[in-house]
Formats: C-alpha cells, structure tokens, sequence
C-alpha cells in the first residue's frame, strides 16, 4: 500500500516497435487501471539486452517506448514511469531472488525455450534468469496487481511461488502479486497466421499493427488479413482469423465480441475487415498525435525521467534494505 493505494508494476522491453497486441493486450488496461492504483510503469531496458541489441537503437527505443506511455494516456505526475537501469535495486533484488529461484522452475519457462530456440547461437544466462529479474522488479514495489497478457501468466506465477517461499522463510517481506487479464485483446493473434500471437519480433511486417503505422498502411494491412473460406462472421475457435478480427474490433471499439457479432449478421468479410480497419485507425491516429507532439518537448521528457527515476529509488530502496536485512547482509554505518 502506499498512501492508502494498492500498488500496481508492468513493463514493456524496448526491443521493437509495438504493436496492437501491446497495446489491447497491456498498455490499455495500464490506462484503465491507473486511476484506482499507486501505478510503476517500466521500461524494463535491462530486460531487453538478453537478446542482442544495437546501443544507440536500444536507447533511442526505450525513449520512444517511455514516450509513448504517456502518449497513450499515462499521467506521469500520478504514475511512476521510469527506466529500469535507472533502479538498481532491480539488479540487487534480482541477485538474492536468484539464490532463491530452482534452475528446474527456470527450464520449464516456455518464453525461455521459444527464445532460445529463436536466439540459438546466444543462449545467455540472462535469457535464463529474465523470470527472476521480472519477478524482482514486480515484489521490489510491493506490487499488488499486475497488468499483462495471457503470454506473461506463466512468469507472473514463478513471480508468486519466489515470494511465498521467501515469505516462508523471512516471514512476511513481500506482498504476493494477482495477474491482471483484460477480458478482450489478452491475446491478440498475427493478422497472417491467426495461430500465432502478435509479436513485435515477427519477421512478417504484415502480420503486426504497428503503433506508428499510417492508417493507409492499418487498412491494407486489415484487408489482406488471412480468414478463411467459410463466409459467415462467427466467433469461434473454428475461424481463428474471423474471431482476431473480431478481438480487435471489439476492443478498439468497446463493444463486446457477442455485440460485434450481432452488428456483422448478413454480411461478408468484405464489410468487417474494413470496419476494423477504421477502429484501429480511430484509436491510434490521437496516439500518434500525441506522441509526435511529446517528443519534440526534450525538456519535459527529461524532467520525467528524473523525477520519477527518484520516485521509483525511493520505493525500491525501502523493499531492498528489508530484504538485505532478513536474508542477513550486515547493517550500513551512517
Ligand atoms: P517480443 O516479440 O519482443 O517477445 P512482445 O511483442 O511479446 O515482444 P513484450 O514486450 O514481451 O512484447 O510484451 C509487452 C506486453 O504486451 C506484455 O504484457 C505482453 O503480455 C503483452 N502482449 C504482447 N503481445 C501481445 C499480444 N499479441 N496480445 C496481447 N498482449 C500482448
Ligand atoms: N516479461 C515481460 C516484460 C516485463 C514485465 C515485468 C511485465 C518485465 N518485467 C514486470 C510485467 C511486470 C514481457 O516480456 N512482456
């Protein structure tokens, strides 16, 4: 709790340009969460280097991506929006939940072993312990809740098991985090493969909605979305195209899918994927407006960062000196 709040942590890495699934399927829910909670929103910068990264590309992304919290609709007077290599108590949490964390939880993590497989030739121990640095930056804040998609669920519950041993042993150090699953665009699927989840590191540009795509590109991209050749437009795991393009719609629109649905009857696909084309197209045009806008404020961005670099110490260094202190590290002379 702070201040009567229950405290929320998300993150998002700065390893690509996002996409609509980071958008329907996080960075909304972190808007409609944000007033009710004490919220840290991270660009989590230390995460993306287990894949390789280009300096000067990494850097210019975490910027955009801190950016585009607050494009997005973020108050960053209220919300601690910060750079996770600005804490290093993430780094310090990380080390002593290590010494915590089985290497059998660690082999079992699927983001692991798709990563690995994908980035054979750079199988670092980063990569491997990625769980453990995510877990240190969620119980770091005593986070109550935190906002993901249903990909990241299988982290959030290592994130649970590290804290109830620790718990176990220490007595009552961390507060044990709830998952937040939005009820539409949790998972939404690549506009070419409908199988496979939206992901910013797709090689297939066409498959992703960008945030930054130009409404001619959203339209293109939405008609020559892969279906199928039933013609009729149900939600159902049977047309996992059709059901995508209802996801989107619904939740660029806030309809409910049963609603979207109803809205279709009688016609063909000719008629919807447009019409999810313009919904992405009136979400996202007043995000990038915004974000052009920002940008060019230096002055303003770089207040933000200092500050809430500040905020977010100050709160991590009170969980990290209990920590230190329970697990038996010698007091500081003052
Ligand atoms: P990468 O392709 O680099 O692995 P990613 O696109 O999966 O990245 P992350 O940075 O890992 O993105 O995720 C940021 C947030 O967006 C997480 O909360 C994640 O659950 C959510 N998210 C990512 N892809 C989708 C998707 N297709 N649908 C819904 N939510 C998603
Ligand atoms: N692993 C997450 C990003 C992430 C995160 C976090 C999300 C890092 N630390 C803490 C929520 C809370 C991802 O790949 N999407």
């Amino acid at each position: 709790m702070i201040d009567g709040k229950k405290v929320l942590f998300s993150g998002m890495q700065a390893t690509g340009n996002l996409t609509l699934g980071n958008y329907l399927g996080a960075l909304k829910n972190w808007i409609t969460l944000s007033d009710e909670y004490e919220c840290f929103y991270s660009v989590v910068d230390m995460h993306s280097i287990t894949v390789r990264q280009d300096p000067a590309t990494l850097r210019k992304r975490a910027r955009n991506l801190l950016t585009l919290y607050i494009a997005a609709g973020l108050d960053p007077e209220k919300n601690c929006i910060y750079y996770q290599s600005h804490v290093s108590g993430h780094a310090e949490l990380a080390w002593i939940l290590n010494c915590f964390t089985y290497m059998g939880e660690l082999n079992r993590m699927t983001q692991f072993k798709d990563k690995s497989a994908k980035h054979a030739d750079n199988i670092n121990a980063g990569l491997f312990t990625y769980p453990v640095l995510m877990a240190a930056d969620i119980l770091l804040y005593q986070a109550d809740v935190v906002p993901v998609g249903i990909d990241q669920m299988q982290h959030l519950e290592l994130t649970r098991n590290i804290a109830e041993r620790f718990n176990n042993i220490y007595g009552d150090v961390f507060t044990v985090p709830e998952a937040y699953i939005g009820k539409v665009g949790a998972k939404i699927m690549s506009l070419q493969e409908p199988s496979k989840k939206m992901s910013k590191s797709d090689e297939n540009p066409n498959g992703s909605i960008y945030l930054m795509d130009d409404p001619d590109t959203i339209m293109r991209k939405c008609k020559r979305a892969v279906t199928d050749s039933e013609g009729c437009i149900r939600y159902s795991d049977e047309q996992p195209g059709i059901k995508n393009l209802l996801d989107i719609y619904s939740a660029c629109t806030g309809k409910t899918p049963a609603e979207a649905v109803k809205e279709f009857e009688g016609k063909g696909y000719g008629e919807l994927k447009p019409a999810v084309g313009e919904a992405v197209i009136s979400v996202l045009k007043p995000l990038q407006d915004e974000f052009e806008r920002l940008s060019k404020d230096k002055a303003y961005i770089d207040s933000i960062i200092k500050e809430n670099a500040d905020k977010a110490n100050y709160y991590a260094t009170k969980t990290l000196r209990k920590v230190q202190r329970k697990v038996g590290f010698p007091d500081r002379i003052r």
